[in-house]
């Protein structure tokens, strides 16, 4: 009977067929490996209901009685693996730890918020650079779980918090591009962290480190998105580049002012160079946010569907790190990050709406001056005083619900859906 079946050239083209399908099954494999040939990486498992402190035996990594170091004996790399790390964090929003409960809760963080592990050669030097306005409580909780985070990677790091001084449009990615150049003066940098001051990550799996061909995209699954990537393109939360695949991008764009479009035309910028967007697996890159309204001076940029997008293909070599100019009002070592405040100047466009009443004698003058008296007049928040104010210990954040898994709806209504279409 097998003999006969084997005659039938039906038959036989049928049984080879499924040996190689078996073959190529197995050698790709498996069923994961198959799904993930289609972008589904899932990546390991973790049971995100059974979660860590991430501040548990933190104590472990702290430097032991030991002769000093031999400058002419190298210290050994630190593992391939930190055996520090613990997988799913707890994560919570309940009280605002004051900044001097962070510093107490971290001995080893040094001033300008740098750390180096004791013991052995780190295997990245990262720097994660902060946008940041008037977000102190996030900032509190960022800086909470973010230092203990990074420890237990074995990473050399610095947290660099980049203020945008006034009260003009916000301008994340122009922040960004001040923070890169300036944590660039400090240090030869391996990784270049662009961090949220919203996002906490859940997993220290999630090592803060780039992939050394392409500019990765990290916040892959946000509480906000219900823990999966809104759309492929997406590049908004926290990314990672090294400073070459930086410049490779010519840094992000300054022109985008308000909400929204910055990081679709980075996504872009990343294709037009010729590189791809890496991306962690899903169940690592857990993040969540803290729940916030939109605020006060970053209103949805209106241009940035069609007048920005649309000419980033011609513009994206013109408008970047070739083009950035802000000035530094300050630059100050807090125990926990190095603060900037910088003044990047005002939206263009906003400049030419008719001027408010009272300011038409100064109309020749330019925005940046202008805006400089009023610095001077008005002297930035400075941060380095919150201890007694945004960062002590606070009424409970009215953040109801915030422990519940969300509804894969996105968190705002605005633009998300304009957002699919532009890549529909
Ligand atoms: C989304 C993206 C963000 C960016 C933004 C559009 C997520 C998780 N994040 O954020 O990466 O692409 O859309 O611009 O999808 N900020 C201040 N003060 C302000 C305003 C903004 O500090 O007054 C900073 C802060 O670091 C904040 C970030 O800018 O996390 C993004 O602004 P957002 O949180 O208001 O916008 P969101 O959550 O929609
Ligand atoms: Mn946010």
């Amino acid at each position: 009977m097998p003999r006969r079946l084997l005659e039938r050239p039906r038959s036989l083209a049928l049984l080879v067929g499924c040996q190689f399908a078996f073959v190529a099954y197995f050698s790709l494999g498996g069923f994961r490996s198959l799904t993930s040939l289609f972008g589904r990486v899932s990546g390991p498992v973790f049971d995100y209901s059974r979660t860590h402190d991430v501040y548990a035996n933190l104590s472990r990594l702290l430097p032991r009685e030991r002769a000093p170091p031999d400058p002419a004996r190298p210290l050994p790399f630190c593992p391939q693996r930190s055996p520090f790390l613990v997988g799913p964090l707890t994560v919570t929003f309940s009280r605002v730890p004051t900044l001097e409960q962070i510093q107490a809760k971290n001995p080893a963080v040094q001033e300008g918020g740098r750390y180096q592990p004791p013991g052995c050669e780190p295997r990245s030097r990262t720097a994660i650079i902060i946008p940041h306005r008037n977000r102190e409580t996030h900032l509190g909780h960022l800086l909470y779980y973010l230092h203990p985070f990074l420890q237990r990677q074995q990473l050399q790091y610095g947290i660099y918090v980049v203020h945008q001084a006034g009260n003009s449009t916000f301008n994340r990615a122009k922040l960004l591009n001040v923070g890169v150049k300036e944590a660039l003066k400090d240090e030869e940098w391996d990784c270049l962290f662009l961090h949220d001051v919203d996002l906490i990550p859940e997993n220290d799996h999630n090592l803060y480190t780039c992939d050394p061909w392409n500019p990765k995209h990290v916040s892959v699954a946000m509480n906000k998105f219900g823990y999966s990537l809104p759309y492929p393109q997406y590049f908004g939360g926290v990314s990672a580049l090294t400073p070459d695949q930086y410049m490779k991008i010519n840094g992000f764009p300054n022109e985008y002012w308000g909400w929204g479009g910055e990081d679709d035309d980075i996504a872009t910028r990343v294709r037009l160079a010729g590189m791809k967007i890496a991306r962690p697996p899903v169940s690592i890159g857990h993040y969540k946010m803290v729940k916030h309204k939109s605020d006060k001076g970053n209103e949805e940029n209106p241009h940035r569907l069609f007048d920005l997008l649309i000419r980033t293909q011609r513009m994206w070599t013109q408008d970047g790190m070739n083009s950035l100019s802000y000035v530094l009002l300050a630059k100050h070592l807090h125990p926990l990050y190095t603060n900037l405040t910088v003044d990047i100047g005002t939206d263009p466009r906003a400049a030419r709406r008719p001027p408010a009443p009272g300011h038409e004698g100064q109309r020749h003058r330019s925005s940046t001056s202008l805006f400089r008296e009023e610095m001077l007049r008005k002297p930035p928040r400075d941060p380095v005083a919150w201890g007694d104010r945004g960062l002590a210990l606070t009424p409970a954040p009215p953040y109801p619900g915030e422990l519940h898994r969300e509804l894969p709806v996105p968190g705002r209504p605005r633009g998300q859906a304009q957002r699919y279409l532009f890549y529909l």
